[in-house]
């Protein structure tokens, strides 16, 4: 960071944000204020979340749903919540949600960002209390401010972020980011409401021991896969896959690793979403000085052509991801 300014561990995400803005010397503080906007909603998140193993029998604890309704899916209330921040916050002009359809147009248009959110990824893992995560990513809108939103506005690729980070909802939350200068971890302190600086500057393990991928597809690999898994158990990695992509990703971060969701014949992009769960994801990664790619080309270089495109996604350790290129490619060059 240019203020050269070293970021204590314990620092809050509010100081921290107010520090780091500095480093934008012409920033008038719209992207430290969404910032602020996505770690409420996480917040607010954060709680529904664990208090959701309780909700369905609300009752015998003399908690109703406040509005009385049958207690909705808690991807539902998490799209409802960042839905709600992000227009109450005023710099967002639209949102691409995996929870919506259609661009949600928030008819702002003095709001100069877009956000692409996966607001709870994995919410099949909720109900066995396994590790969920929001996904968000956010551009500049690249049509005029006052203008209509244009669908130029929403499929810009992904090296056009300005901002990605995720919330992991684990065994403590944490909210991970990068503007573009690195990649700095914030733990969440439910008691004082805050998060604090945890993990400064994380730069990914060029090498790791740990791949992440759904053995039981095997059957439905290309020969580069098959080859690159064979070498990881040749290798004797880890297989370690939770099902849960911000929780396996997460720990691939830190400590080295590989996690891939391969196309197949049947599903030729694989089943990870591009706006709003790779691209995200992938500046992450290439911030922290790992890579991110869909076998062919950088993640972050697919330009969007719809809203809820698929991807295939080998994202982590630089190294990792060289050796499933070298092996995707040699089988390329058999055909
Ligand atoms: P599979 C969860 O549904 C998810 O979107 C990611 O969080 C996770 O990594 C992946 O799908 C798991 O998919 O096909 O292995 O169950």
């Amino acid at each position: 960071d240019q203020s050269g300014m070293a970021y204590s561990v314990g620092t809050t995400l509010d100081r921290f944000i107010k520090l780091k803005q500095s480093d934008f010397p012409f920033a008038s503080g719209e992207l430290s204020q969404l910032l602020r906007d996505i770690a409420l909603a996480a917040k607010i998140v954060n709680r529904e979340t664990n208090r959701a193993g309780l909700a369905n029998i609300g009752g015998a604890f003399g908690q109703t749903n406040v509005q009385g309704e049958e207690q909705q899916k808690l991807d539902v209330i998490a799209n409802i919540r960042f839905m709600r921040a992000l227009s109450k916050g005023g710099e967002v002009c639209a949102i691409v949600s995996e929870e919506e359809d259609a661009v949600i147009d928030l008819q702002n248009n003095s709001g100069k960002y877009v956000v692409a959110i996966d607001p709870l990824d994995g919410s099949s893992n909720i109900d066995v209390n396994i590790s969920i995560g929001t996904i968000f990513s956010i551009y500049r809108r690249k049509t005029p401010i006052g203008s209509p939103i244009q669908e130029e506005d929403v499929m810009q690729p992904g090296t056009e972020q300005v901002a990605a980070g995720y919330v992991l909802y684990g065994s403590s939350t944490m909210l991970v980011y990068t503007t573009g200068f690195g990649v700095n971890g914030f733990t969440y302190e439910a008691s004082l409401g805050e998060f604090f600086l945890s993990h400064p500057n994380i730069e990914a393990p060029k090498n790791g021991k740990i791949y992440s991928i759904n053995e039981g597809l095997e059957k439905s690999w290309t020969d580069g896969i098959k080859d690159y898994i064979g070498f990881c158990k040749s290798e004797q990695l880890s297989a370690r896959y939770i099902g849960s992509l911000v929780a396996d990703f997460h720990r691939n971060l830190l400590k080295g690793g590989i996690y891939l969701y391969p196309g197949t014949q049947s599903n030729p992009n694989g089943k990870l979403r591009l706006l709003y769960e790779a691209n995200a994801l992938a500046f992450i990664a290439e911030q922290a000085g790992a890579k991110a790619t869909d076998g062919n080309q950088r993640i972050l270089e697919i330009q969007p052509t719809s809203l809820h495109q698929r991807t295939p996604l080998y994202i982590g350790s630089d190294k990792m991801v060289d050796e499933a290129l070298r092996r995707i490619a040699r089988h390329k060059q058999i055909i």
